[in-house]
């Protein structure tokens, strides 16, 4: 291990240096089934997005095919997807919501 002039330890800059978490991309798919109120409510609840912020994520969805929710560390996206997954379940709707790298 390297010693500073003052004797200290120096740290190589890749020991310093905070790595970011890799990030993902939590996505919503179309479908035709499901309600489009149903929909910004699950933005609003589990990606903590205003009504405003949701109806355009849901409308995006809606027309394009697919929107991005948010970007989070795997643990937090894996978390969220699976929310979102047993939440449409369980008021038997097909949202589907998938993740991938950011
Ligand atoms: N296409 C649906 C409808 O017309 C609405 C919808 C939007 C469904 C987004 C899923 O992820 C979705 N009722």
């Amino acid at each position: 291990m390297a010693r500073t002039q003052s004797g200290d330890t120096a740290l190589k800059p890749s020991a310093v240096k905070p790595k970011l978490p890799e990030m993902f991309k939590v996505m919503l798919l179309n479908d035709d089934y499901t309600p489009m109120e149903f929909v910004i409510e699950v933005i609003e609840r589990f990606f903590n997005k205003d009504r405003e912020q949701a109806t355009q994520i849901m409308l995006k969805v809606h027309t394009e095919g697919l929107g991005v929710c948010g970007a989070y560390p795997q643990d937090i996206a894996e978390t969220k997807m699976n929310q979102v997954l047993t939440f449409a379940k369980e008021y038997q709707h097909p949202l589907q919501c998938v993740m991938e790298p950011a």
